[in-house]
């Protein structure tokens, strides 16, 4: 009888700059696995239903997105997703693993701003990275044991992949809901620029 074993899938989400691409393109490498970037799949696949010039942001086809998910995960032994939706478009029952990077709103303001992003834009993010936006709907789909928050500040990405490595290898034990922006004296500095 053929032995079927199901494809595995892990997550990265996170506000935009908090280090996803980074760090899943170091964990696919680490675990022998594929990277799934889902901007550039939905931009190279044309999943883009409009541009929300407003927010300079691409609304995407969510539906035809998720079926191309399934068939490329379903190619590889383990595939690590990077998205900032991504908890939108994997169900609960796929994905072993979901792991909502955070970075400190001051250092996520450098970062951004040193992308050119305008400032509606920054501010859109840092205040999303303040209130955990990204946490909250990975709460909404998944399961509170396969969540974990990795704070990426002031650690080298090769530091944050060997802590999520400790998670999936050697069962260390997840959590979330430790990070709290508000509480450091920084935001109050931050919040003025807006
Ligand atoms: P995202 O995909 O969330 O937008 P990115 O990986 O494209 O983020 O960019 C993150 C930048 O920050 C990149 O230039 C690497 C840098 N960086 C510094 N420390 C990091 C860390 N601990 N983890 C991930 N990236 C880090």
């Amino acid at each position: 009888m053929k032995s079927e074993t199901r494809p595995r899938i892990i997550l990265v989400t996170g506000t935009p700059g908090t280090g996803k691409t980074t760090i899943s393109k170091l964990l696919a490498e680490r675990l022998s696995g594929k990277y799934l970037g889902i901007s550039n799949l939905a931009e190279s696949e044309n999943l883009i239903l409009e541009k929300d010039n407003l927010r300079d942001t691409l609304i995407v086809d969510i539906k035809t997105l998720k079926k191309r998910i399934h068939i490329i995960a379903s190619s590889s032994q383990l595939t690590v997703i990077d998205s900032h939706f991504a908890t939108d478009i994997v169900s609960n029952s796929e994905v072993e693993l979901t792991i909502v990077l955070r970075r400190a709103p001051w250092l996520l303001y450098k970062e951004l701003s040193a992308r050119g992003y305008n400032s509606d834009k920054i501010k859109e993010n840092v205040e999303a990275e303040i209130i955990g936006v990204c946490l909250s709907s990975a709460l909404e789909s998944i399961s509170r044991d396969k969540i974990l928050e990795v704070d990426t500040s002031n650690k080298t990405p090769e530091e944050v992949v060997s802590l999520i490595l400790s998670v999936i290898i050697n069962h260390a034990a997840k959590s979330f809901g430790k990070v709290d922006w508000m509480s450091y004296p920084e935001i109050e500095a931050l919040l003025k620029r807006f």
